[in-house]
């Protein structure tokens, strides 16, 4: 089942590869700064379905998660996150399963992202498959915030204690102010030049 996903991201990877060179063919500012992906081991896809209380199977992963295959784009700054999930919900073969604005409303954590579940056609010899894909998009600031949190949090399984909790909170809110505070300098640089 796997290889399906496989397939799908590999295809979603390919997209963003061709926008990238698209950018720098046009030596335009490159909104992206890089892009990782995985596929979901099976240990992490058994441990979600049994924490969501859904049996442990391959039919069930199929139904009830949407994060099997994923591909993380890490963009300069905001306003690239809205334009690049733009570029991808105009393709006109993939369909928009799924949409989440963290970036203007973030979580009650502090999180910020932007997620698209896209559902990527994948061709092979005698059959099509529609595979669905989750995007995150956000910039180095907030990927950098996502990353040391998620490290965190996984530390503690019975919950994270409230200071640690608040702690965090204001580190996001701090986040993206210097985001907001980087994009302003950019927008001088561009003014001046
Ligand atoms: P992991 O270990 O990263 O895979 P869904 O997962 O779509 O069925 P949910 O939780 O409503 O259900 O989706 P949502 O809110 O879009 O979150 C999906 C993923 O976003 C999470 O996957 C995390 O990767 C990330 N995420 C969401 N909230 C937070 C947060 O508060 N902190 C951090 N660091 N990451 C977050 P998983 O499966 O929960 O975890």
């Amino acid at each position: 089942m796997l290889v399906l996903y496989r397939c799908a991201l590999k295809d979603l990877n390919t997209r963003m590869e061709i926008l990238l060179d698209d950018f720098n063919n046009r030596q335009e500012n490159n909104p992206i700064e890089h892009i990782k992906h995985r596929v979901k081991s099976y240990e992490a896809i058994a441990e979600k379905l049994h924490r969501r209380n859904h049996p442990v199977t391959a039919e069930s992963a199929r139904a009830n998660l949407s994060d099997i295959a994923g591909l993380r784009c890490i963009c300069s700054y905001a306003k690239d996150i809205f334009f690049i999930a733009e570029v991808f919900k105009r393709q006109p073969d993939m369909k928009v399963l799924n949409e989440k604005n963290y970036v203007t409303e973030p979580k009650p954590s502090g999180y910020r992202s932007y997620h698209l579940i896209l559902e990527v056609p994948v061709y092979l010899t005698d059959s099509v498959h529609h595979i669905p894909v989750e995007i995150q998009i956000r910039t180095q600031a907030m990927d950098f915030w996502a990353s040391l949190e998620h490290k965190i949090r996984y530390k503690y399984k019975q919950g994270m204690p409230q200071h640690l909790a608040e702690g965090l909170r204001q580190c996001a809110v701090q986040i993206y102010d210097l985001d907001e505070r980087m994009y302003k300098i950019q927008e001088l640089i561009d003014i001046a030049y």
